[in-house]
């Protein structure tokens, strides 16, 4: 296992603006190793996922804790750089301070913090509430993340998604590299990708941009690259979403189909599970030590 330092600096050195990371959404350690095995430069510790695994919304409902295990968890099973979704920080600057360290124990290779009022709502919950803390409250939070060292830190503006505009959000994306983030995420939830497209352009660059596109999946890895400002796309809800699709499929048909026969060539066999269980490393310990 690498340290958490290289794994920051892994990552930093995956935030090209001309070829950006792309990182995809897990749940669990097992999509985690999934989503390694798969190839994607990140791993993007999803509090929506999280929180749909347990089929609560995504409104700080979960505590850090569940959270937390979630990502150390990960991070025991493979080496992929995790991006930890730590939504607003669990509260104010002061609780920040005291997570952060413990993400870092966890050893992620950024935290990704959202300038959203605690308890927050889910960015693409039609209606949700979407209450910003002021700019210069939020570069308080990014400088006790900053404090800690050892991991990048993520600014998100949910200023487009609270419907604040693009000057205000261009206002506070600035603030928030001035106050130290690695990296800016700019989210939307427009269904078409202009909002976003019309944001980066306007974007100095500083610092590069971080988005998220699940609510406009036209806009492919290849447009974003030809922008020449976004670092890392996140690939934010697609492993839930492939389960959840998946398992009714599944139910579905051994429920129509009264036996577990039909469906048997459809899902992964008893010996794949074995071998992402790790079994050939039990193997092993039975072999060295048992007696
Ligand atoms: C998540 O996956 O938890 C995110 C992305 O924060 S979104 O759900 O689009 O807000
Ligand atoms: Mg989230």
């Amino acid at each position: 296992m690498t340290s958490r330092n290289e794994r920051a600096e892994a990552l930093r050195a995956l935030l090209n603006p001309h070829d950006p990371a792309i990182a995809m959404a897990a749940h669990n350690p097992l999509a985690a190793k999934l989503a390694a095995e798969a190839g994607f430069a990140a791993i993007w510790g999803s509090g929506f996922e999280l929180s749909a695994s347990y089929a609560v919304p995504d409104a700080s409902i979960l505590p850090m804790g569940t959270h937390l295990e979630m990502i150390r968890s990960m991070g025991e099973v493979q080496d992929t750089p995790i991006v930890a979704d730590i939504d607003t920080g669990f509260g104010n600057a002061v609780n920040v301070a005291y997570a952060v360290p413990r993400y870092a124990a966890a050893g992620v290779a950024a935290v990704v913090l959202e300038d959203k009022t605690f308890p927050k709502d889910s960015s693409l919950r039609p209606g949700g509430r979407q209450e910003l803390v002021p700019a210069g409250e939020f570069q308080g939070k990014i400088e006790a993340a900053r404090a800690h060292g050892g991991m990048l830190v993520i600014a998100r503006t949910e200023a487009l998604i609270a419907g604040q505009g693009e000057a205000e959000a261009l206002r506070r994306g600035a603030a928030y590299a001035e106050a130290g983030a690695d990296a800016v995420l700019i989210h939307s939830k427009s269904k078409s990708p202009e909002e976003i497209l019309s944001f980066c352009r306007a974007w100095d660059g500083r610092v590069p941009l971080v988005l998220v596109p699940t609510s406009y999946p036209q806009l492919s890895f290849k447009d974003v690259a030809a922008l020449g400002k976004v670092g890392l796309v996140i690939c934010g809800n697609h492993a839930i979403r492939a389960a959840v699709a998946a398992m009714r499929d599944t139910f579905r048909r051994i429920r129509e189909e009264g036996g577990i026969a039909a469906v048997e060539g459809r899902i992964a066999s008893v010996a794949e599970i074995f071998a992402l269980q790790g079994d050939d490393a039990l193997r092993g310990l039975e072999r060295d030590f048992l007696r």
